[in-house]
């Protein structure tokens, strides 16, 4: 079996690449030319599989991939991912996240094998945007706050209560650059379906982070900010090593009293570390971890019909609970002291709400989380203190 991954340098691309490697599969993945070296995600499984230049956003690079490689499998998991970006580059996120899905799936059209190549299309629980389902019988779903408070569709009489909910029967309500340009290469992937007979699916994934996550999406963000000043805090590293006016760099201990001249390595204020900036803490979403996610990916490819897919834990925590839970692990019980809001991370539309029902994926697929909340931020947080351990000798060679 050969696959295409579009997207293989990103979180999911690295995890599914791996998976699709270790079942045996040629794996063939597309990068674009950009200045800086995007494969550190990969770069372990290089040697074991193909990399192939090609922009979604280019028609012919597409296409050539496809008609060159002969593909059993493709996966699209390109895209402008960043809502946050999404309203500052909307024009760039249109192209890559809708055009580029509409390029591929041109490609299989005229490819002359269209009836033997599979295509997966990364779809998002960001297309329901403001929108959420309600059910009298329990979803099984369950909404958790750190201190131990808990919903599960049943009051403390064990009478049954409404929660909200997202499964694929729930109507989508983007609110975003970003999920309306996904909705759009959703809609093109069922229309293609059934338009040319394509095996197409389209897996609605809600958000699956890990120790591969983008450093600009929150959940990341925090747990490399704790990284830093886990390593900080234990050993003064960030004012341990300071440049003089001379440009030297010097030991400390250092304190700014002793020389106001001294810059400092690390930007900091008067009390040394700077403060995690984040945006909104109250927005809840249903985290995953990307390893059972890229699963869900390959078992949609293997159905005896192309459908598509609600992939989630059940479960929802806001950013508040996030925070705690990681802060936890290195023994801060307080983090409202380390974080400031900035207005800078909010967005102009919110999506506040997200909680899965992955019951469909459970029945027809099989399919289930394996990693729970908090075995993912534990493996995040520590996975980042490691790497800020690592950072150390760099830091002190500059
Ligand atoms: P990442 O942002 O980590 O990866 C995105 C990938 O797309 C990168 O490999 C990037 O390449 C590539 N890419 C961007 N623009 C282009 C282009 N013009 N041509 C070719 N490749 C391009 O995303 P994730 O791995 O987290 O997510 C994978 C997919 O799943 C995305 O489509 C995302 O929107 C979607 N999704 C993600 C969820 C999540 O929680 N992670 C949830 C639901 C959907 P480069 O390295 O060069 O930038
Ligand atoms: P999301 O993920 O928008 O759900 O999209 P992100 O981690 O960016 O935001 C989650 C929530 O946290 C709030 N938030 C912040 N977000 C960021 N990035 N930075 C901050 O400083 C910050 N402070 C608070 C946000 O407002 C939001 O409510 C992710 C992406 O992977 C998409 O590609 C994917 O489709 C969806 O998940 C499902």
């Amino acid at each position: 079996m050969k696959t295409i991954i579009f997207g293989i340098t990103g979180q999911d691309g690295s995890y599914l690449a791996e998976l699709l490697h270790n079942k045996g599969y040629e794996v063939v993945g597309v990068t674009r030319r950009v200045s800086v070296d995007t494969l550190q995600r990969i770069n372990h499984i290089l040697p074991q599989i193909k990399i192939v230049e090609g922009d979604i956003t280019d028609a012919f690079s597409v296409s050539n991939i496809i008609n060159q490689e002969e593909p059993d499998e493709i996966y699209n998991l390109a895209a402008q991912s960043h809502v946050g970006t999404s309203f500052k580059q909307p024009s760039l996120t249109w192209d890559v996240t809708a055009g580029g899905v509409l390029n591929i799936l041109e490609a299989i059209r005229y490819s002359g094998r269209k009836e033997e190549i599979k295509f997966y299309q990364a779809s998002s629980s960001e297309m329901f945007g403001k929108n959420s389902s309600t059910t009298s019988h329990d979803p099984g779903v369950t909404t958790i706050s750190y201190d131990g408070r808990f919903t599960d569709g049943h009051d403390n009489n064990g009478e049954s209560i409404e929660l909200k909910f997202q499964d694929e029967k729930t109507p989508f309500a983007p609110q975003s650059p970003y999920a309306i340009a996904k909705l759009a290469a959703h809609h093109l992937v069922g229309n293609y379906r059934d338009s040319y007979g394509i095996f197409a699916c389209s897996g609605i994934l809600f958000n699956h982070e890990s120790e591969r996550r983008g450093e600009k999406f929150v959940t990341r963000k925090i747990t490399k900010w704790i990284g830093q000043f886990a390593t900080w805090k234990g050993n003064q590293l960030f004012i341990q090593k300071v440049r003089n006016q001379a440009g030297e760099w010097v030991d400390g201990p250092f304190r700014k009293e002793d020389d106001p001249d001294m810059i400092y390595l690390h930007p900091s204020d008067e009390t040394g570390f700077p403060k995690l900036r984040l945006g909104n803490l109250d927005a809840r979403r249903d985290w995953g971890h990307a390893e059972d996610y890229v699963r869900a990916m390959w078992l949609m490819m293997q159905g005896d019909f192309p459908d598509d897919y609600v992939i989630a834990t059940g479960q929802t925590r806001s950013i508040r609970d996030f925070l705690y839970t990681a802060f936890n692990l290195v023994d801060i019980s307080d983090w409202t002291q380390y974080v400031v809001i900035d207005p800078e991370f909010y967005r102009p539309a919110e999506v506040d709400y997200l909680l899965g029902v992955p019951l469909k994926a459970k029945t027809v697929l099989g399919w289930e989380t394996r990693v729970t909340f908090d075995e993912l931020v534990q493996r995040m947080v520590e996975s980042d203190i490691n790497e800020a351990k690592l950072q150390r000798p760099n830091l002190q060679e500059i």
